[in-house]
């Protein structure tokens, strides 16, 4: 088996179960040797604690880019989630210039807004920047909310075949190559994700549980970009990522009051399954 190297760059929650505690354990359950560059330490995620502590490590990133230069080290792919700062973008950008072995799979989830609203932290600078990061990705993983803040589309919560592809042509018109867009739901009780590789465009879908659980997010990108470079097609690694995150929001309806994040852990062996057949 081929034994690929990704470098994750987002954040260290230490609790809460999303970002790098979440991507560490799902990329390295798919067989794929994960680096990390922390884009900023916080106690606790922002999505429903208060008072959490946040620790910017912007500073850092370029002598560790430069650092890793030096050494020669290069990535087979890069996924960025969850970024520190709007400055930060830009240092990220250069990562990707710098680090990227010749076929690196850029992947980018722009962790930064759902259900219609920004992160608590998040501006309309941020988004711009982000746009930029948006158009070296080789892989782009928005929400519909991500999709809409990116290309200026209005959010909507019913809507049609239509509207999505308006969603996807504008997010390519920015520069990515391909769209993985999470949270496609044409039917009640039932979502998935639509796939677009090139003008090529797929749809999975699957049943909705009501209850979503923060930090699928991370999850749903962290096994896609596993499955990747475990060599499955970016179809695949969507479905399998879809199914996974499922089996972690029900693994999580079995532990009562775990409200701040999904029960990933013990459902790891299905992704690992899955990866196998
Ligand atoms: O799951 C995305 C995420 C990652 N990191 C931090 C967050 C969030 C979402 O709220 O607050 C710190």
């Amino acid at each position: 088996m081929a034994y690929p190297k990704l470098l994750t760059i987002q954040d260290i929650s230490c609790v809460g179960q999303c970002s790098l505690t979440v991507a560490l354990p799902v990329i390295s359950a798919c067989g794929v040797e994960a680096c990390v560059l922390p884009s900023a330490v916080l106690s606790t995620h922002t999505g429903g604690f208060t008072g959490f502590t946040f620790r910017d490590l912007t500073d850092d990133m370029p002598a560790i880019k430069d650092h890793w230069v030096k050494e020669g080290i290069r990535f087979d792919a890069i996924y960025t989630g969850y970024l520190g700062s709007t400055q930060q973008i830009a240092y990220v950008a250069d990562v990707f210039d710098a680090v990227a072995a010749e076929t690196c799979a850029k992947i980018v989830d722009p962790a930064m807004a759902d259900n219609g609203k920004l992160y608590y932290g998040f501006d309309m600078d941020f988004v711009a920047a982000m746009r930029s990061l948006v158009a070296k990705a080789d892989y782009l993983l928005p929400n519909i909310t991500e999709a809409c803040f990116l290309t200026g589309i209005e959010y909507k919560t019913a809507y049609d075949e239509a509207y999505v592809a308006e969603l996807i042509g504008a997010l390519q018109a920015l520069g990515c190559k391909n769209v993985i867009l999470t949270g496609v739901s044409y039917a009640e009780g039932r979502t998935g994700v639509v796939v677009a590789e090139g003008a090529e465009q797929k749809y999975y879908e699957h049943v909705r549980i009501a209850n979503g659980c923060h930090g699928t997010g991370d999850i749903y990108a962290s096994a896609f970009a596993g499955a990747l470079l475990r060599g499955k097609s970016a179809f695949d690694a969507a479905k399998i990522a879809a199914d996974y995150v499922l089996a972690c929001i029900e693994e999580t309806q079995r532990h009562e009051n775990h409200w701040y994040g999904a029960a990933f852990e013990p459902v790891l062996g299905k992704l690992i399954a899955a990866l196998e057949a």
